[in-house]
């Protein structure tokens, strides 16, 4: 079977090399030592200041709605994983979406404005599949209205924009280290904080708000993470030219085989920015089209994936307008399979596989 994707799995005698470490150090969580080794190395990597390393991307965006103290509404994009907006929910606040641009699949800014209301306290737009949104704008409205903003850049692992860290905008920027994921932890993730002081607090409200053996300050939460999901970042991190030269090439080849193909439409690339050849999303035509090639692939032993589908807006626990765009989009898009270790025949009998299908 060939699945949208396949976790990395790094040198296996490293690792365990890792473990025997750990093993010996008797230091299985709690600021180990290959934890904050991970997050200098990730700091430089990514050329980041203020990060902080947690046990998983939805607990990151947890963690930065309380850490800004948001309150009320916020305003967010239907076109994401589920994460995004059950965060929100979770913490109280209530989603108020924004549809999405037809062509960068991200929350279209000239819609955010008519959206805000006096309960308004942040936007929460997503670069989906890496794909940095328009952050100039998102950055000027957040500004005219005093609102925050937090970026889920959970698909956005060493995106560059304007020639920085696409992770240095906003209040709070957060990633999923998921093992789905380019870069990964096994479960894991992180906050970006730009102000030094929230990052000094954030540390202290992952670990249940204590700060000393005697006190607990804040209210807080455990959204650490261990020594072992560290160890598996430090292998990975150390493949990861490797693991990128690999993913462009894949998805260079995908891009040459559909660019050109009137049945299917692509992401239209942010040119402020790099990509990180996290995903291959195809946009065809209508939902009849996709449920045929994900029908043929199956055949085959090939399964895409629908991300992201249904739009957040038909969640059963979200009050919202019906968002004519993400839903349109959500009903045609089929992520196809991208991972390192995808052999290129396969490929092409993936790539062969949908132009078949589209003809019939
Ligand atoms: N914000 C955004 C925008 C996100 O996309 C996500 C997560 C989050 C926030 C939250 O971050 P985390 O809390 O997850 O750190 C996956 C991931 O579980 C999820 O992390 C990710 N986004 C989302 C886009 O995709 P599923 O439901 O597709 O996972 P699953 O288990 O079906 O895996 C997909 C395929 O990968 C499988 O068909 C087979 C393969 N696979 C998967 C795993 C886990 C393997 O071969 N081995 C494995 O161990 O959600």
């Amino acid at each position: 079977m060939i699945f949208v994707t396949k976790p990395y799995l790094p040198d296996e005698e490293k690792f365990n090399h890792y473990v025997s470490q750990i093993f010996r150090s008797e230091r299985l969580t709690n600021n180990g030592e290959l934890l904050l080794e991970l997050e200098r190395r990730l700091a430089s990597y990514l050329g980041v200041e203020n990060i902080l390393l947690v046990s998983n991307g939805t607990l990151a965006l947890s963690v930065a709605y309380k850490l800004l103290g948001l309150q009320g509404e916020v305003i967010t994009t239907p076109f994401s994983f589920v994460a995004t907006t059950s965060s929100l929910v979770w913490e109280d606040l209530k989603p108020v979406f924004t549809d999405i641009d037809e062509e960068t699949l991200n929350i279209n800014p000239d819609e955010i404005e008519r959206n805000i209301t006096d309960s308004t306290t942040a936007i929460v737009p997503v670069h989906v599949f890496g794909n940095g949104c328009d952050i100039n704008e998102v950055e000027a409205i957040a500004k005219e209205y005093n609102l925050k903003v937090v970026y889920d850049a959970a698909h956005a692992f060493g995106v560059r924009y304007k020639n920085q860290s696409i992770l240095n905008f906003g209040d709070i920027s957060i990633l999923s280290f998921h093992a789905t994921k380019l870069f990964h932890t096994i479960e894991g993730g992180a906050l970006i904080i730009k102000d030094r002081d929230l990052y000094v607090k954030a540390r202290k409200m992952i670990d249940f708000g204590i700060d000393g053996p005697d006190r607990v300050r804040y209210l807080g939460i455990n959204a650490k993470m261990n020594e072992f999901q560290a160890a598996m970042g430090l292998c990975v991190l150390d493949d990861i030219e490797k693991i990128n030269e690999k993913r462009e090439k894949l998805f260079r080849a995908y891009e040459a085989a559909f660019q050109f193909d009137p049945l299917v439409k692509l992401q239209k690339q942010n040119l402020n920015c790099s990509n990180n050849f996290s995903y291959f999303p195809i946009i065809l035509e209508d939902e009849q089209s996709l449920l045929l090639v994900r029908e043929q692939l199956s055949l085959k032993g090939i399964i895409p994936r629908r991300y992201f589908h249904p739009s957040l807006d038909r969640l059963d626990y979200v009050e919202s307008r019906f968002m004519p765009v993400s839903n349109s989009v959500s009903s045609r898009i089929l992520c196809l399979p991208l991972y390192d270790s995808l052999d290129i025949n396969d490929q092409r009998r993936i790539i062969q596989t949908v132009k078949e299908a589209l003809v019939k």
